[in-house]
C-alpha cells in the first residue's frame, strides 16, 4: 500500500472541549504524519461548499451551523494507507456506535457534534485537501 494524504478536521466541539492535542497525538501514535495545519473559523460559504455533496440531506443546514459554530483545526496526515487508518482511528459516524478507543467514542457524544471528519475515499481526500490547501502549504518530512 502506497504513501497517501487524507484530509482531517478537528470540528468544533472538540475544540471547544480542548482536545487538539489529544486527537492529534492519536495521529501521530498510528504512524501518520502532519504535514499540514491550520485553526480557522470556517465562513457559512465555505462550510457550505464543502459539505456540498450533503446539500439535499435533511441534516445539511444543522451541519454548516454547527460547523460554523467555533474555529476547527484542518490538517494533512500522510502515511500507510492514510484514508483508511484515519476513518478507524475516528471510529462509526454515530459515536454510539463507535468501538472502544476511537476518536468518537472517546470524545464525542451525538451524531450531529462527532469530533472529527476525514476523508472517505482517495478521490475525496484529493478533492478536500485541495480545498484547503495550496501545494506551497503541505510540508512533507524530510527527516
Ligand atoms: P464526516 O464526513 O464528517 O467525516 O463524517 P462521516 O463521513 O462519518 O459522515 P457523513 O455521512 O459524511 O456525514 C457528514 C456529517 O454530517 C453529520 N450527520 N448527521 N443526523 C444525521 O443523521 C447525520 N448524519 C450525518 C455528522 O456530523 C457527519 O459527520
Ligand atoms: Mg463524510
Amino acid at each position: 500500500m502506497a504513501v497517501e494524504r487524507t484530509l482531517s478536521i478537528i470540528k468544533p466541539d472538540a475544540v471547544a472541549k480542548s482536545v487538539i492535542g489529544k486527537i492529534l497525538a492519536r495521529f501521530e501514535q498510528a504512524g501518520l504524519n502532519v504535514v499540514a495545519t491550520k485553526m480557522l473559523h470556517l465562513s457559512e460559504e465555505l462550510a457550505g461548499g464543502f459539505y456540498a455533496e450533503h446539500k439535499e440531506r435533511p441534516f445539511y443546514n444543522d451541519l454548516v451551523a454547527f460547523m460554523t459554530s467555533g474555529p476547527v483545526v484542518v490538517s494533512v496526515l500522510e502515511g500507510e494507507n492514510a484514508v483508511a487508518l484515519n476513518r478507524e482511528l475516528m471510529g462509526a459516524t454515530n459515536p454510539k456506535e463507535a468501538a472502544e478507543g476511537t476518536i468518537r467514542a472517546d470524545f464525542a457524544e451525538t451524531i450531529d457534534e462527532n469530533a472529527v471528519h476525514g476523508s472517505d475515499s482517495a478521490a475525496s481526500a484529493e478533492r478536500e485537501v485541495a480545498y484547503f490547501f495550496e501545494d506551497s502549504e503541505i510540508c512533507p518530512r524530510t527527516r
